[in-house]
Formats: C-alpha cells, structure tokens, sequence
C-alpha cells in the first residue's frame, strides 16, 4: 500500500501553526491553544512537511482478540528508573524553532492513536500488543523542526539513547505510547511514556523516554545496541 494511509485525515495543522507564535513551550498546550486561537503564524516548513505528506506504507494492524499479553518479555538493559508522572517532563531541543517542555497532562491534551501491532525483539521473541499513545508526527511538528533536522534522538532515564531516521519517526504508526493493552503503560515497559512502531526492531523503542534530540547529521554515538554492533536502521 503506497498511498497516503490517512487520505481525509486533516492533521494537526491548526494546532502547530496556532503554537507558531509561542515562545518556548512551558505551559499546558490546552490553555495555549486556546489563548493563540485566530493568531496567523508562519507555515511548516518544507522539509517537514514534505516528511508528513510523503506517502508511508502502512504495517497491517491486529484486532484486539489477537493481543498476547503473556509473550512481551519484560527486555531492560540496565536497571527500572521510577519516574514521578507529577514532575516528568518531556524535552525536545536540537534542530527546532521552538524548543518544548511538556508534562504528561500536556502530552495527554495531544490527539490520542491506538496501534495493534507486533513487536519484535532481535533475541528471538515477538508478541502482539496495543499500544495507545502520541504519534510523533502530531508531536514534533510543534516544536517547529529546522529545514536541516534528519535525525531523531531519543534519551530515557536509564541512561539508554538510540537514534532514528526523522522519516521513520514521523510514520503513522510510530508512537510515544503512555497505555499498553488498554491499561496505563506499566513501569516495567517504559511509563510513563516509550516509543512503540511496527516498522522498526525492538530496540529502537526506548521505553522511560525524557528528551527527543533533532540532529541534522547522525552522531558517532547511535544507539545503545548499535555501539555495541547491532544494525541502526533496523527495520522491520
Ligand atoms: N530505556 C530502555 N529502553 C529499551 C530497553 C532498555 O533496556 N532500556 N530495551 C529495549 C529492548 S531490546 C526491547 S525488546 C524492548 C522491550 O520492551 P518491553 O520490556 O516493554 O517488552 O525495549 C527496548 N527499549
Ligand atoms: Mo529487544
């Protein structure tokens, strides 16, 4: 399937160029929408949005009877960190025009997307779940990405890092997930708030997610996994 997946769908355009104006972001996302509604601002641009529109094909979805609670193997490199869902934040800097904080009440104002899909771990275990949660293409597109942004990094509070493809990241079916099988993401799996996508291997989807990073250019370090050898790209 090569035509755009979400023909009819208007993305949250008016959303991100109504928060074109704003200085940095540290405020809820509901109240400042609210106070820019009518504001005129600047437009994407190009290179983002030629990211959005470009067609994605799109990973076959499972129904809900399908989920396999049983076989997502808890799969944590280093240790649990306990993040306090009060003063969590999100950060996303780099490459951007408008640098972001967010709490999860602002990530939880942003449109909610529900995947079925497996996740597949390169040590030889897969599983159905669902995951609920923020696509990064209704994400990043408010923090105003620079023309020159390629990369996404993401940082989790275990110290773990990986990096992917902006192309990848703004798939429809990649998602900052805070729910899992219908339930709030449990801690063991990354809350409160990991990646999740279908297209890419399990450890791209850093779960415990603090702070995404646009580059313009892929660093010398890559990823946790793939500075010990493992592939970067690592599509599914
Ligand atoms: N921060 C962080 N994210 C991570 C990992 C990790 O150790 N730390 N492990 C990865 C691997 S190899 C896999 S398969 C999945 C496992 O997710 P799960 O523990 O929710 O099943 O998380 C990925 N994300
Ligand atoms: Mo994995």
């Amino acid at each position: 399937m090569h035509s755009d997946p979400y023909p009819d769908e208007p993305l949250p355009r008016r959303r991100f160029l109504l928060l074109g104006s704003a200085g940095i972001l540290t405020i809820g996302l509901g109240a400042l929408t609210e106070s820019l509604i009518g504001k005129a601002t600047e437009p994407l641009n190009e290179s983002v949005e030629r990211l959005l529109f470009q067609p994605h094909s799109l990973t076959p979805e499972f129904p809900r009877s399908a989920i396999e609670p049983e076989k997502l193997l808890i799969n944590t490199f280093r240790f649990t960190p306990h993040l306090d869902p009060h003063t969590y934040r999100l950060q996303i800097t780099g490459s951007v025009q408008k640098p972001l904080t967010l709490s999860l009440h602002d990530l939880h104002t942003l449109p909610y997307t529900s995947t079925t899909i497996r996740h597949v771990c390169v040590e030889g275990w897969a599983a159905i779940v669902q995951w609920g949660g923020i696509r990064l293409r209704d994400l990043l597109p408010l923090a105003q990405p620079h023309s020159q942004a390629r990369y996404a990094y993401f940082y989790s509070a275990d110290g773990y890092y990986e990096s992917w493809d902006l192309d990848s990241a703004l798939h429809p079916q990649t998602l900052l997930a805070y729910e899992k099988n219908y339930q709030p993401l449990p801690i063991a799996n990354g809350a409160p708030l990991r990646l999740a996508s279908p297209i890419k291997l399990g450890y791209k989807q850093s779960k415990w997610v603090t702070a995404i990073r646009l580059t313009p250019t892929l660093q010398s370090q890559r990823g946790t996994w793939e500075d010990l050898g493992y592939e970067w790209y690592a599509g599914l």
